[in-house]
C-alpha cells in the first residue's frame, strides 16, 4: 500500500559496516596431548559474536585415522555441563550451538563456517586412534559487532551497578550486528518488542541512531498488505517480514518511531513513516468491542507481553494500547500533524473504558480476562499506561506487592516494564532494589551478557521447554544502563551533609546544675533523689523528668498546676545556677572540631528538648556557630520521639537520611534512629546497641568512617 521497496533501499542504504576483531583466548591448556574422551575448554574471557578457528597437529607414530571432535559454544559457564542429547524443548534443536567434525589430515588449521555467540568453547576428543594424540596448539575467533565502543562513556557508579552497566552494554554491542539482533545465539531476527528497548539503552551507549533508523525502515518496508507490522522480520537470504503479528508489537512501532525521532531530532522520517504508526493505530483498533474494550482471545501468541504462558493478557493489550496511543500523539505533534482530534477522544475512552472494565473495586487492582486475574504485567502496564494518578498508580504497585497470587514475571522484558512503572509511580527506592536484585542477580550468577530468561527463583525456566536453547545474550535485557545513565536509578548518594547535636552532655555539661536544681526541689517535696533518678531524666523534657521524681511521691495530690508551677521553680533554680556558665564551660575539643566540621562544609545544628537551649549557647559563646537551633520551644514531644531531630533537619533543610545526630542519652539515640538519622553515641550512649557508630571523645567524629558511604551499608 506504500512504497515499501523505497523504504526497503532506504533502509539497506543505511546498512552498517560490521567492524572485525581478532580474539585469543585468556586460558585454555594449550599443547596438551589430548586422547579420545578427554576434552578441554578454550575461554574467552568475554562474550563475544563471530567465527571460531583453532590449529591442532597430531603427536604420535602416524595419524591413521581422521580426528573426530566435538564443538560445543557456551555464552555462560553453565552450558558447559547441558548435555544437548536430552533437548525435548519446541523450538528446533539446529539452533543448539555445536558442531561435530572431522578432520582429515594433521595438522590443520580448522576455521568453522557458522557465526557463534560465545564466551567459552569446549572441545570434546571423540576419537583418535592409538597411534596418535592431538594437541590444539592455538585457538581464536574472528568477531563482529556494528558497535562503536569509542563512543560509550565510562559510567561512573557504586560496584554493583557499574558491573550492571558493563553487561548491559555488552548485551547491546554483541547483538548489534547489522540490524539490532535479538540473541545472536538463536533468534537472529529483528523483533520489534525487543528493539524498543535496544533503542533506548542504545540512546545512552552507542548513540548509533542510524541503525535504529535503519530498523525502522526494515520494518515499514516489510508490513503486509493491510500495512500491519510483523512481530519480526528476516534479511536472510533475503529481507521479509514474518508471517506472525502480535497486537502489542506492531503498536511497538509507533514508540519505537517517537522514541527514535525525540532522541534523535529527525522529524523527516518521522514525517515519512507516520502513515504506517498511525495505519497500527486503526488497526489495532479493530480488536475492540462497542464498548471500547478489547476482545479476549486464547490463541496462542496474539499479544505478547510476558513469556508467562498462563498469562492473561486482555487488560494489558488495552493498557498497550493507551500507551502507544499517547505516543501517537506526541509524535504527529513532532512531525507537525495537528488533526489529532480522533485520537484523544479514542485515548479517552480506552482510558475510561480500562478503569470501568478492568479495575476490581474489592482487590482494588486491576483483573484481566475471564478469571479475573491479577498480574504483574497487567498492573505495571496499567501504570505506564497513565489512567491513573501518580498516587493512585503508587497504590497500585504497593498493594500488588501484597498481593500473594499475583502472577509474576518471567522475561527481562516484563521486569524492564515493571521497574519503569515503579520509577512513574514514584517508587524509586523499589525500582533500584528490584533493578539490583534481577539484574544484579545475573551479575552473581556470573553473567558476561544478561540472559533472555531468567527468574531467579526458578533458574531451570524455559518457555521452549528446555534451558538449552535459552539465550544468555539477548537485546531485551540490556536496559538497566538505561535507567541508571538517563533514568539516574543510581543509588541515592547517602553521604551525610549535616550534624545535629545534643546538647546537654556532648557540647556542654549542665548536669550537674540539674541535679542540684531538682535536688532542691526533691528535698522539699520529701522525695528520695540521688545520681541514679538523675540519670533517668538526661533527655526527658521538664514535665517529664518531674513525673520521674514523683514516682516516689506519697504527699498530697498535686494537680495539674502545681505541677507546672513546681517545673517552672526547678527551671528557675536551675536558670540562676546557668547564669555561671562562662565560655569555659566549653572544651576547646568541642569547640575545635565543630570549627573543623564546618570548614568541610557540614552544616551544624542544635537538637534538644531542653528549653533553655539558646540561653545556654549564649552563655558559652557558641551560638553563632550553628546554622539551626531545635530545641523545647518548637516541639511538642521529647525524645525518644524524632521530632527534635526532624524539626532540626527541616531547620537546615537537609533530608534526614543525610543528617548524623550525636547523642549521649539512649532516648537521643532511639529519637535519631526514629528520625532516620545516622545515630552516633557519645558518653553513655557510646555502647547503646541502636546506635551505628560510637565514640569515646568528641573529637572522634572527624575520624570516623561515617563521612564515607560505608557507614550507611
Ligand atoms: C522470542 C524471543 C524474542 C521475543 C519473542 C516474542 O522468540 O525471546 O526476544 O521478542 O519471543
Amino acid at each position: 500500500m506504500w512504497n515499501q521497496e523505497e523504504w526497503i533501499r532506504k533502509a539497506e542504504e543505511l546498512k552498517p559496516e560490521l567492524k572485525n576483531e581478532r580474539v585469543y583466548p585468556v586460558s585454555f591448556s594449550r599443547n596438551e596431548k589430548l586422547n579420545s574422551g578427554d576434552s578441554i575448554v578454550i575461554d574467552f574471557g568475554n562474550h563475544f559474536v563471530g567465527h571460531f578457528s583453532f590449529h591442532c597437529k597430531s603427536s604420535g607414530s602416524h595419524q591413521d585415522a581422521p580426528l573426530f571432535v566435538k564443538i560445543k559454544f557456551c555464552e555462560s559457564a553453565k552450558e558447559l555441563d547441558e548435555d544437548s542429547s536430552t533437548y525435548k524443548g519446541w523450538v528446533s534443536r539446529s539452533w543448539i550451538q555445536e558442531e561435530w567434525l572431522h578432520v582429515d589430515v594433521l595438522p590443520s588449521l580448522v576455521s568453522l563456517p557458522r557465526r557463534y555467540a560465545f564466551r567459552y568453547v569446549k572441545i570434546d576428543i571423540l576419537d583418535v586412534s592409538p597411534k596418535y594424540s592431538v594437541i590444539i596448539d592455538e585457538a581464536y575467533a574472528d568477531c563482529t559487532t556494528s558497535a562503536d565502543d569509542t563512543v560509550v562513556t565510562e559510567f561512573k557508579g557504586n560496584d554493583i551497578e557499574e558491573k550492571i552497566d558493563r553487561v548491559a552494554v555488552r548485551t547491546l554491542r554483541n547483538c548489534m550486528q547489522d540490524l539490532f539482533e535479538d540473541g545472536p545465539k538463536r533468534d537472529r531476527r529483528l523483533w520489534i518488542g525487543d528493539l524498543r528497548l535496544q533503542a533506548l539503552a542504545n540512546s545512552v551507549t552507542f548513540k548509533d541512531y542510524s541503525l535504529v533508523k535503519r530498523c525502522l525502515y526494515l520494518f515499514a518496508g516489510c508490513c503486509d498488505e493491510s500495512g500491519r507490522i510483523p512481530a519480526c522480520i528476516f534479511t536472510e537470504p533475503g529481507i521479509s517480514g514474518d508471517n506472525t503479528f502480535m497486537f502489542d508489537y506492531s503498536l511497538f512501532f509507533i514508540s519505537v518511531l517517537y522514541d527514535y525521532a525525540r532522541m534523535s531530532g529527525d522529524i523527516e522520517t518521522a514525517k515519512d513513516l507516520l502513515p504506517v504508526a498511525v495505519r497500527q493505530w486503526q488497526l489495532a483498533k479493530e480488536a475492540f468491542g462497542p464498548d471500547d474494550v478489547i476482545e479476549d482471545s486464547d490463541r496462542m501468541g496474539w499479544c505478547f507481553i510476558d513469556w508467562n504462558l498462563e498469562l492473561n493478557k486482555q487488560a494489558g493489550a488495552q493498557f498497550i494500547y493507551i500507551y502507544t496511543l499517547k505516543d501517537l500523539l506526541m509524535l504527529m505533534k513532532l512531525a507537525g500533524e495537528t488533526d489529532t482530534d480522533l485520537l484523544q477522544a479514542d485515548i479517552q475512552k480506552k482510558s475510561e473504558a480500562a478503569v470501568k472494565y478492568f479495575f476490581d473495586p474489592d482487590r482494588k487492582l486491576f483483573v484481566s480476562g475471564k478469571e479475573k486475574q491479577v498480574s504483574f504485567a497487567t498492573e505495571s502496564w496499567a501504570v505506564l499506561s497513565g489512567v491513573l494518578s501518580k498516587d493512585e498508580s503508587r497504590e497500585l504497585m504497593l498493594r500488588l506487592e501484597r498481593y500473594k497470587d499475583a502472577l509474576r514475571m518471567v522475561t527481562p522484558y516484563m521486569n524492564h516494564v515493571y521497574v519503569e512503572a515503579l520509577i512513574k509511580a514514584g517508587l524509586r527506592d523499589e525500582a533500584y532494589k528490584h533493578m539490583i536484585y534481577y539484574w544484579g542477580g545475573m551479575v552473581d550468577d556470573g553473567a558476561d551478557t544478561f540472559y533472555e530468561l531468567f527468574n531467579p527463583e526458578n533458574p531451570d525456566e524455559s518457555p521452549y521447554g528446555s534451558t538449552i536453547v535459552n539465550s544468555y545474550c539477548h537485546a531485551w535485557s540490556c536496559t538497566p544502563t538505561y535507567f541508571m545513565r538517563k533514568l539516574n536509578l543510581v543509588e541515592k548518594k547517602k553521604h551525610p551533609e549535616a550534624f545535629i547535636f545534643d546538647l546537654d552532655g556532648v557540647i556542654v555539661f549542665t548536669d550537674r546544675f540539674h541535679f542540684k536544681a531538682w535536688k532542691k526541689i526533691a528535698d522539699r517535696l520529701g522525695v528520695f533523689f540521688d545520681e541514679n533518678v538523675n540519670n533517668r531524666l538526661r533527655g526527658v523534657s521538664r514535665m517529664d523528668s518531674l513525673e520521674i521524681i514523683l514516682e516516689k511521691y506519697t504527699g498530697e495530690e498535686l494537680s495539674a498546676k502545681d505541677k507546672e508551677a513546681i517545673a517552672g521553680e526547678k527551671n528557675e533554680i536551675y536558670r540562676e545556677y546557668l547564669k555561671e556558665m562562662t565560655p569555659e564551660d566549653v572544651s576547646s575539643e568541642v569547640r575545635e572540631t565543630l570549627t573543623e566540621l564546618k570548614r568541610r562544609g557540614y552544616k551544624i545544628a542544635i537538637g534538644s528538648s531542653s528549653k533553655n537551649a539558646k540561653f545556654i549557647l549564649d552563655k558559652v559563646g557558641i551560638a553563632d556557630m550553628f546554622d539551626a537551633v531545635s530545641d523545647g520551644t518548637n516541639i511538642e514531644k521529647s525524645k525518644p520521639d524524632p521530632e527534635v531531630f526532624v524539626k532540626a533537619a527541616e531547620f537546615l533543610d537537609i533530608n534526614p537520611e543525610q543528617c548524623v545526630v550525636v547523642e549521649d542519652a539512649y532516648s537521643g539515640i532511639d529519637a535519631a534512629k526514629a528520625a532516620g538519622m545516622y545515630a552516633v553515641g557519645i558518653g553513655e550512649a557510646e555502647v547503646c546497641d541502636k546506635k551505628d557508630a560510637g565514640i569515646d571523645r568528641f573529637s572522634g567524629l572527624l575520624l570516623l568512617n561515617l563521612i564515607t558511604e560505608e557507614a550507611y551499608e
